[in-house]
């Protein structure tokens, strides 16, 4: 029987034998996997847990908070604030940035995630995830907001756990994307697929098509030349895909490759779009690069975006290079 490879091993040899990182790193990313686990575990008790349904506040951006995101944000927290491997952390559902408290020794690391990714899939038993970034801290005494506004191309590691018909999680630090299926009855995820690779060229998109009269004219240009199939422009028919849950939708394109968009549109022309850059679109757009595909807002790379705020919109296109590359060059 061949080893199975432990996610534990992994970044063991990732730090020991390849010199990629360093420990504390290791031991961070080891704790979020473990919060990912109980995360999991929550998401399977459903109804029986009574994890389902709203909690009867809004966060930061005003959406409704279901007690899953409440329950991920505070499991995440727990986890990983007493370690010593971080200076702060940022989520989603917090305004500001949450500081490692005083009792515990502070760490050189940043930590970013949306707890529970596709909110409006949890009561309906749909794929949802955690999605998460690491920054490194810049010099410097104290931590603040600003630390934390660094590009994309600066993460030193990223990821997403996703919680559907198996849980696996999905990890870059820099050299490729590796997947880890959770074994449940030994509790440890475990090494599945090494050199996750998007095919270049795809027959499948995914995109709101609710939204489509809302759209600017590069992104319904490209979808009509996808949906004009064989006899169209493109000359191949197409297949189309949206769960409503982010990392359901890019699993399925690291998996078997794909385009998603989720673009700017009219409902509210002052946001730059829906998706969130620092903890869905940086952290996705890695992924998506570190398996050969691309990632841009219609103009520019994701990861090369200067984050103003914490909690900036961005309109996002991402998955097989000569799609993403296509509708980008539609965009003026
Ligand atoms: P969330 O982080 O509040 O769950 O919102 C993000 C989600 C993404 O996972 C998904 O791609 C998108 O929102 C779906 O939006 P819509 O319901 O407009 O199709
Ligand atoms: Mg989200």
């Amino acid at each position: 029987m061949s080893a199975r490879i432990s996610l534990t091993r992994y970044l063991v040899e990732k730090q020991r034998v390849h010199d990629r990182i360093p420990s504390d790193l290791r031991l961070l990313l080891e704790v979020v996997a473990r919060a990912c686990k109980s995360i999991s575990h929550a998401v399977t008790k459903g109804a029986l847990g009574d994890v389902l349904g709203s909690a009867g506040t809004d966060n930061v951006q005003g959406e409704i908070q279901k007690k899953l995101d409440i329950i991920a944000n505070e499991v995440l927290i727990d986890a990983n604030e007493w370690g010593g491997h971080l200076a702060a952390m940022a989520s989603e559902e917090m305004e500001g940035i949450y500081v490692v408290p005083n009792r515990y020794p502070q760490g050189e690391y940043l930590l970013m995630f949306d707890p529970l990714d596709g909110s409006s899939n949890i009561d309906v038993n749909v794929s949802i995830g955690t999605i998460f970034s690491v920054l490194k801290k810049p010099e410097g005494a104290g931590v603040s907001e600003q630390d934390f506004l660094q590009c994309g191309h600066q993460q030193v590691a990223a990821g997403y756990c996703i919680y559907g018909p198996q849980t696996t999680l999905v990890l870059t630090v820099g050299d490729g994307v590796a997947m880890f299926t959770l074994d449940r009855e030994q509790g440890s995820f475990i090494l599945t697929q090494e050199d996750v690779r998007i095919p270049e060229d795809t027959k499948e998109f995914a995109i709101n098509m609710s939204n489509m009269r809302h759209w600017d004219a590069p992104v319904k240009r490209y979808i009509d030349e996808c949906l004009a199939g064989k006899q169209g422009p493109r000359g191949k028919d197409f297949n189309m895909r949206w769960v409503a849950s982010m990392v359901a939708d890019v699993h399925r394109i690291l998996t078997r490759g794909g385009v998603f968009l989720y673009p700017w549109d009219k409902r509210e022309p002052d946001k730059p779009g829906k998706l969130r850059l620092m903890y869905e679109a940086n952290p996705m757009g890695w992924l998506v690069e570190q398996a050969g595909g691309t990632a841009t807002d219609g103009k520019q790379r994701i990861l090369d975006i200067q984050p103003k705020k914490l909690h900036q919109r961005v309109s996002v296109i991402l998955g097989s290079k000569n799609e993403v590359e296509r509708v980008t060059g539609y965009h003026p």
